[in-house]
């Protein structure tokens, strides 16, 4: 980022549009005339069922509402899940999930819409976005059609909701099984193999580590972290357990990085710190072959942002989630469940909240564990888990290129 190389510039990082694959126009947001952009448009044949691969690959940290015609999800971070009907899911950003549109309507209706809203802080921009479907009798048919067709008006304003009293999945803001909300906890992994499957709340883990963020602003030092979100000399700075993540300066994988001042929890107490957070490349090791658990807790819900966290290299198993209090108590809906877990490998920790998530560390290698929202994850929000030893990696191909920091001459001086 362009930031980097400007420690102190003030950004105002903000949100002006969604689209869907590239289409949409939010007059909200627009000077444009909405009429003449078209909208992201699928036709369906009457009768005919059609799965959606839904992306959220926004940057930006607000949970996205996808509303639309008849929903049911049959998979999310691509692992299957036993299918489940709803009016509303909300995606965060690196979400995946797999919906099933059933055209099973009559033949009066000829469209129907798709809306994708933005919540939480981009409620304040009114943001939302439409996808038309359009019924047809003949999908082969379609090429002819196109031109005729008028841009979908029916639009509902933004606060007005899909439908009242939807059931809304995965909805990290509100408690599990409450009312109408469940969460992504409630959907049953179906018939997922290989060592993110099965019933992994039968195993008992080896290891459990807690990963607390407590995000903060700090005084600006351009020594230690860029400038991002400045207000008034302080920079927001984001965490795992106290710790924000700098770089390294060579790639662990394909070469030695035995210099490399790794650290974790339990090397901090001689280590300096800044109001309380330590810099320093965040690293986890792991044996080849445990099962551990990640219990993610967020301790620091005025601010209002939910963290979705994504884990390279992995899938893992949700066992259990909810609101701080509920941990402390055993109380959340899934403390006695017995299924089989949902197996995702992104997952938004709810805002004064927490997620256990286990896994098999069977995959020896180096994988980011991060936030998915970019500058949280840009401002130190990032760790590396490290799992076996190198001679338990596959090492590089020979004349494999190497890289490492890099600081040129200064001319002229
Ligand atoms: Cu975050």
């Amino acid at each position: 980022m362009a930031s980097e190389f400007f420690p102190g510039i003030y950004l105002k990082i903000t949100v002006h549009d969604i689209l869907i694959n590239g289409h949409g126009c939010n007059p909200k947001q627009n000077t444009t005339n909405c009429d003449v952009i078209p909208l992201s448009t699928y036709y369906m044949q009457y009768n005919k069922s059609y799965r959606f691969r839904l992306i959220n690959s926004q940057t930006y940290g607000c949970p996205l509402e996808f509303t639309g015609h008849n929903l049911t999800v049959i998979a999310t971070d691509g692992y299957p899940v036993k299918p489940v009907t709803f009016d509303a899911f909300l995606m965060l950003s690196g979400e995946r999930y797999d919906v099933v549109v059933h055209a099973n309507n009559d033949r009066n209706k000829k469209e129907a819409y798709i809306r994708v809203r933005a919540l939480n802080k981009c409620a304040l921009n009114k943001l939302q976005v439409f996808g038309r479907i359009i019924f047809v009798e003949d999908q082969l048919k379609v090429e002819k059609f196109i031109s005729h067709v008028r841009p979908y008006t029916d639009q509902l304003d933004y606060h007005v909701p899909f439908k009242q009293n939807a059931v809304v999945m995965n909805h990290p803001t509100l408690n599990c099984r409450i009312g109408n909300h469940l969460c992504v906890a409630d959907l049953k992994q179906k018939g997922v193999r290989g060592p993110s499957g099965g019933n992994m709340r039968e195993v008992r883990p080896n290891r459990e580590i807690p990963i607390r963020f407590f995000p903060k602003r700090l005084k600006f030092q351009p020594s230690h972290f860029h400038a991002t979100d400045m207000v008034v000399n302080r920079a927001a700075a984001n965490d795992m357990n106290k710790i924000i993540m700098t770089g390294t300066p060579v790639p662990g994988l394909t070469q030695d990085d035995s210099f490399v001042p790794y650290c974790n929890e339990s090397t901090l107490a001689n280590e300096t710190a800044i109001e309380g957070m330590h810099f320093c490349p965040h690293l986890i090791q792991l044996k080849l072959g445990e099962v551990v658990d990640f219990l993610l807790s967020d301790v620091t819900y005025e601010l209002e942002d939910i963290h979705s966290f994504h884990f390279h290299g992995y899938g893992f198993q949700i066992i259990d989630m909810g609101k701080l209090e509920q941990y402390k108590t055993n109380t959340t809906p899934y403390y006695n469940d017995t299924h089989p877990p949902t197996v995702k490998d992104t997952i938004g920790v709810p805002i004064g909240g927490f997620v256990r998530i286990r896994f098999r560390a069977s995959n020896p290698g180096y994988w980011m564990f991060h936030c998915h929202f970019e500058i949280h994850m840009y401002i130190g929000m990032r760790l590396i888990v490290r799992v076996g030893d190198k001679s338990q990696m596959r090492s590089a191909p020979v004349g494999f290129p190497s890289c490492s920091d890099y600081l040129p001459p200064v001319i002229g001086m």
